[in-house]
């Protein structure tokens, strides 16, 4: 389990994050963990895959796509663990394979929207969403950018880095000053943890602000999300879990505050209203399409394979 102790590890403690990358690296793990299986009965492998998919999906709550990635990875039907085993790896390779060109694709689609001389705006760290600025840039728009600190772990650093690295135009901002640069503001695009199936949006702490003063503002605000952060969940009428993070990580000594307290979730929920479009990789849609999208490519909540995946 050594691997997949690691990779969950890394998830955990956020070496390794946001939405895709992290359903990216839960995929090759369990892969690696079926190649060194050493079990004589299928039911030997059902058990201990569905106990590698458990140490993976207790890492993180919110992100969907680290539930879509294991499900699709472990659901297989077998007669024998060599076919077991081919299955998961092969389950893997094609998650794998599809995250990188979804986001490929996004970024063909999101850059459509976005017009030379435009300012765009994000928040966060998110490699959709950079991908459509990227694509942008690289099919010769002349852009800015303006870039969210993104506090308390400031994945708003990360971004502005990547930028940088494309030679792309970026102004750094704190989180409180996206009502100021707003009216200057062309167009929002963010990433995505959870599309909801009433479109909503759950995504990095500050981004229902963010949305809201683009309403205001009357600024476009759009999302980039590939189709396995939409949660079947929801529409069996679940509710996302919003992570909890350390106090630690708001970094402020409040010991010999005794009535204070620090309270830091991780995400939050921008409502569909707020939101003009979703960029997918089958297509730019309204948010009120999401229900469509889960039923049509992750509906297997309402039809499950028997299988390990059920327990799950
Ligand atoms: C990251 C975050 C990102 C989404 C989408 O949060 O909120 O916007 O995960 O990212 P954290 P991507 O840093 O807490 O993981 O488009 O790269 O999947």
């Amino acid at each position: 389990m050594n691997g997949l102790q690691d990779t969950a590890r890394k998830i955990k403690n956020m070496d390794i994050r946001g939405a895709g990358r992290i359903a990216r690296a839960a995929a090759s793990a369990l892969k690696g963990f079926a190649l060194q299986l050493d079990v004589g009965t299928t039911k030997e492998f059902d058990a201990e895959m569905n106990m590698a998919a458990r140490v993976l999906l207790d890492t993180r709550p919110t992100a969907v796509s680290l539930y879509n990635a294991v499900m699709m990875v472990i659901r297989y039907k077998a007669e024998s663990v060599d076919e077991a085993r081919a299955s998961v790896v092969a389950n893997a390779d094609q998650f794998i394979d599809n995250s990188n060109k979804a986001v490929e694709k996004i970024g063909e689609i999101g850059s459509k929207r976005i017009q030379s001389g435009d300012t765009v705006l994000t928040h966060c760290n998110s490699m959709a969403a950079i991908t459509v600025i990227s694509s942008a840039h690289k099919a010769g728009k002349d852009i800015r950018v303006i870039a969210t600190e993104s506090r308390p772990r400031c994945q708003g650093l990360l971004t502005i880095a990547m930028l940088n690295e494309l030679g792309i135009d970026t102004t750094l901002i704190v989180d409180s000053a996206v009502r100021s640069v707003m009216n200057n503001v062309d167009l929002v695009v963010v990433g995505a943890d959870v599309v909801t199936a009433n479109g909503s949006l759950v995504n990095k702490i500050g981004t229902s602000q963010v949305a809201l003063c683009a309403y205001e503002a009357r600024s476009p605000f759009v999302a980039a999300a590939e189709t396995y952060k939409f949660s079947p969940k929801t529409l069996m009428g679940e509710m996302v879990p919003i992570e909890e993070r350390s106090p630690d990580e708001v970094a402020t000594d409040i010991s010999n505050l005794k009535h204070v307290k620090i309270f830091n979730p991780g995400f939050d929920v921008t409502p569909h209203r707020y939101i003009d479009m979703i960029f997918t990789e089958v297509g730019a849609i309204p948010p009120e399409m999401s229900y469509m999208i889960i039923k049509e490519k992750l509906g297997w909540e309402m039809d499950p394979t028997p299988g390990i995946s059920q327990q799950l």
